[in-house]
């Protein structure tokens, strides 16, 4: 990978080698289990991840969230480090088990926490951006069979009208659920995350169950808050098989009907994929799908998000080679293969092409949706140096890469309007504990000191220019 140097000088809209629309939203997100901390605050009650993450063996090291970057304390401190950079907006999420009291209903205490955020964002000028669920499931629901029982999806309801009844006069878009796929296919099917539970069939019906209350949701976002801006952060990815055979394509079709339409195609076509139904026929009936369901799922959003890592080369498995950890239902004879070329400190391939051809691949199958990235980052193991500087270039030359295929994207007729990085701070990266830096901000996790890193300030040059600046 090449390094690049860090523009000192301010840019002006004038240096843009890549100018992106007026108005794009340039923007940071973070997740409340992995920066918060306070996990015992203010009436909050316990979530799946407290309990995971105390689970041994199932974090890295044994991390838990439990102070994370303590950005519950210091989110006013983290704001100060957003103005500095320039953020636009900044994309948050809403820790159910600090909304919801312990033994149900509504705890205002932690409503407040996300008011005095919200309204200090605003003071700040930055768009607060809300997720309402980002993996957090109280541990008092998971007890009652969290995303495989049906009634999970209504109490999500509740909770969103709760939200929206404080907040949904100032949030300038609210994601209702952030990567359905993980919270049911590795919760539930492979288990490496919270609830980890391991089951194809509980997978199919947790993910059915999310994509219920998110439709829930939404009605409860619409009530609650009539000229609220909704969507859903999906990792959407980029499916392709490894090789031209039958065998290799169909595979490729199986992963991008399970990662892809199964979310996609219930949210914007009322309907889930046949070759999906008929490929999982074999571990479910398909019969917590009721009449009504795919109605309330369907119901008109206002933006689709899109989190984007790498791309997915697929193909049929070996004879006699079984993945039987997949999370994928169905998927133990298929076959994940490393993309050629650079990756990251999480191993995943660094292809800017997977985003560009994603963006175009929804305009083309599901229409001319306002969309953003909602996330796109990458991991390295960064460290402060000597001069108190963090030189984190490859970070940099991953979002220059990823910010000029969106600009391709946008080019050929997408409309994008916005792009949000993961992340704002480095975090609790889930199973793998605090091991893997996403930040564009240093944190260091025994002093909580804050450092902007080399990719903070040339995004900030990013922002300041309207686009990429030229080197
Ligand atoms: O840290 C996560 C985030 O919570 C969801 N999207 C992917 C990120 C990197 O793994």
């Amino acid at each position: 990978m090449s390094t690049l140097a860090v523009p000192a000088a301010q840019t002006s809209a004038q240096d843009a080698e890549l100018r992106f629309p007026p108005g794009f939203w340039w923007g940071a997100a973070t997740a409340a289990y992995q920066v918060e901390g306070a996990v015992a605050e203010d009436g909050r009650t316990p979530s799946i991840w407290d309990t995971f993450a105390a689970t041994p063996g199932r974090t890295d090291r044994g991390d838990t969230g439990e102070r994370a970057a303590d950005h519950y304390h210091r989110y006013l401190d983290d704001i100060g480090l957003m103005t500095r950079i320039g953020l636009g907006a900044y994309r948050f999420s809403v820790a159910w088990p600090r909304v919801r009291a312990a033994g149900g209903g509504i705890n205002p205490a932690g409503l407040d926490f996300y008011e005095r955020l919200v309204d200090a964002l605003l003071a700040a000028g930055i768009r607060p951006v809300a997720t309402l669920y980002h993996w957090d499931l109280p541990q008092e629901l998971e007890d009652a069979g969290g995303w495989t029982a049906r009634d999970t999806a209504g109490r999500f309801a509740d909770y969103a009208a709760a939200v929206a009844g404080r907040l949904g006069d100032r949030v300038s878009m609210w994601n209702t659920l952030n990567e359905p796929w993980c919270s049911a296919f590795l919760g539930y099917g492979s288990g490496g995350h919270a609830p980890g539970r391991r089951g194809h069939r509980q997978a199919l019906t947790a993910a059915h169950h999310l994509l219920l209350a998110h439709g829930r949701a939404v009605q409860a976002l619409r009530a609650a808050a009539p000229r609220s801006h909704v969507s859903v952060a999906l990792n959407a990815g980029a499916v392709r098989p490894v090789t031209d055979t039958p065998a290799d394509h169909d595979a490729a079709r199986r992963i991008d009907g399970l990662l892809n339409r199964l979310f996609l195609d219930p949210i914007f076509r009322r309907g889930y994929p046949a070759d999906i139904q008929a490929d999982t026929a074999t571990i479910t009936d398909w019969s917590y799908v009721r009449d009504g369901d795919l109605a309330v799922i369907g119901a008109p959003i206002d933006a689709l998000g899109v989190n984007y890592y790498q791309p997915d080369l697929v193909g049929a498995a070996p004879a006699g080679q079984v993945d039987t950890g997949t999370p994928y239902p169905t998927g133990e004879d298929i076959a994940f293969h490393p993309t050629p070329g650079p990756t990251t400190g999480m191993g995943w391939s660094i292809d800017p092409t997977g985003l560009r051809d994603l963006l175009l691949r929804f305009r083309r199958d599901y229409g001319e949706l306002p969309v953003y990235v909602t996330e796109n980052g990458a991991a390295f193991p960064d460290e402060v140096g000597p001069d108190g500087r963090v030189a984190d270039p490859h970070r940099i030359d991953y979002v220059r890469a990823h910010l000029a295929a969106a600009h391709e994207a946008i080019a050929a007729g997408v409309d994008l309007r916005g792009y949000f990085v993961w992340s704002l701070l480095d975090n609790f990266e889930w199973a793998y504990g605090y091991s893997k830096r996403f930040g564009i901000v240093h944190v260091d996790y025994d002093t909580q000191v804050r450092t902007l890193k080399d990719s903070a300030h040339w995004y900030r040059d990013v922002i300041t220019a309207g686009g990429i600046p030229r080197r």
